[in-house]
Parts: C-alpha cells; structure tokens; sequence
C-alpha cells in the first residue's frame, strides 16, 4: 500500500553543485540540445493527488487530494529516447541498458522509441548526466495536470472518446485491445499530440510508465525502497494513465513499460 499520511510533500529541488572552478570542464554536448527538448512548468498552487468525488473512485494510494505549492521548472516534453541515452552510453557515464524481447536497446530503428527496460538508477544518472534530475511525483503531476485538476493530461475527455486516440495504452490482459491505438506495445515519442498536457509535454500518460524521485511510503524503510512510477503504460487500463494514478517497483528492477524523463531547474 502506497497511502500516504505524511504532510504534502515539497517539490524536491536539485542537488546544489559546487561552484564551477575557473578550470572546470565544460559540461557534455547533449545539454543543450537535451534542454531545447524541454518545456517550462510555471510554479503555483495546484491539486495533486485523487479526490473521491472529484476525481474517484480513488484508490487507497491515492488519497488524499492536497493543495500543494509548486516551484516552476521544466520537464522534457517526451520520455527520453534510446538515441538520446546512447550518447550517455557512449560518454562512459550510463551504463548500457538490457536488450532483448519488448526492450529497445540494441534494436535497429528504435532510436527514436522510449529507453525503456532501464532501472531507477539508471534514469538517474542519466537525468544528472544532462544536468537535470528525475522529477518528483509532485512536479511530474504537476506537469501532466496543470491547474485544473484534470484527470488526463488533455483534459477529461476517455483515452478514446469520440473515436480519438489521445495516448499509447492497452487493456490489461486484453492483449487484442493494445493495438486499437495503432501500436501494440511502445511507440516513438510524440506520436500522439492531441494527448498534450497542459505544459505541452506529450505521453505522459501511456507509452511507457516513468520512474521518479520519489520513495513509496509503505516501503521507505527498506533497504532499497521502491520509487513511485507514474503515467500508465501501453499494456495498462486507460484509469491507469489517470494524472493522479501510480505504482511503484523497487529501484533495481527494469520493464519494457517503464521509462522516464528528466526534469530541470527553471
Ligand atoms: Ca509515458
């Protein structure tokens, strides 16, 4: 059980770096092109969290809805590429991500798909790689919710109301229901821009789930506590890919649902 009774969390600012020495080595290429990939989140008051007769029925890990105080950032506007962490691969900083059947490492023509099947920890060092950071559950809610207390990231509308296909999602099991979106599993990034959330990011509901910084509650005490993934995934029900929804898996674990994306200070 993910509950949380704890005060509303605060968003978790970056780790503060020394100051640059006169000598410091400029930081890697692919920041700023990284950065330019990514868009500004304003700070503010919003509703995080699942409300029962707003938002429900709600599930216990869900609760409660809170008011909770923002700073501004920016979060990528998709989930990061293979392309992408390849250049932190081939930078010797990330470590290579485990290939093989849904994963897309190593795939040819996946440059542009979700790196997916990577571990908490991986998603870390990658985001510190640009010189950014995984985003909290608050921020990444935030992102995906704007301030209205939408249920999805465009809005209230069902994944597929009116015949139109808003992310990358499945039906649980129903495996003949996953390509109704045209992609039976994950998709290349973007490929669904009516689905933009109020920021302009795109997938974050469907496509691949997403790690963030943040330590489920119920497993704080563990020696490797597990980190809340939000989003849902192309093999999740549509409630799954809700703004408000989670799950959570240990930090050393890898899913071809899950990626991630990084955020930045503003
Ligand atoms: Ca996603």
């Amino acid at each position: 059980m993910l509950a949380c009774s704890k005060p509303a969390p605060k968003v978790q600012a970056p780790a503060k770096q020394a100051a640059p020495a006169k000598t410091a080595v400029a930081k890697p290429p692919v920041v700023a092109a990284v950065m330019e990939g990514m868009v500004k989140v304003p700070g503010g008051l919003f509703r995080f969290g699942c409300d029962d007769e707003l938002d429900g029925p709600c599930a216990q890990a869900e609760r409660p809805s809170r008011l909770v105080q923002v700073h501004g950032f920016k979060i990528d506007k998709t989930e990061v590429t293979v392309e992408a962490y390849k250049k932190c691969v081939d930078a010797e900083v990330c470590t290579r991500a485990v290939a093989g059947d849904e994963c897309n490492w190593g795939e040819s023509g996946r440059d542009n798909y979700p790196m997916n099947c990577v571990t908490w920890y991986q998603a870390d060092q990658y985001c510190r790689w640009v010189g950014g950071y995984l985003p909290s559950e608050v921020e990444w809610e935030r992102a995906a919710r704007g301030d209205d207390g939408r249920l999805y990231p465009w809005g209230n509308e069902a994944p597929d109301a009116d015949g139109i296909f808003r992310a990358n999602w499945g039906e649980g099991l129903a495996r003949q229901l996953w390509i109704r979106d045209k992609w039976e599993f994950d998709a290349p990034v973007g490929r669904f821009e009516v689905g933009a959330g109020p920021y302009g990011t795109l997938d974050q509901a469907g496509n691949v789930a997403e790690w963030t910084s943040t330590i489920a509650p119920d497993t704080q005490d563990d020696p490797n506590p597990e980190r809340i993934v939000k989003g849902g995934s192309f093999r999740e029900y549509a409630r799954r890919l809700r703004t408000y929804a989670k799950d959570s898996h240990g930090p050393h674990r890898f899913y071809s649902h899950v990626g991630f994306r990084c955020a930045a200070a503003k």
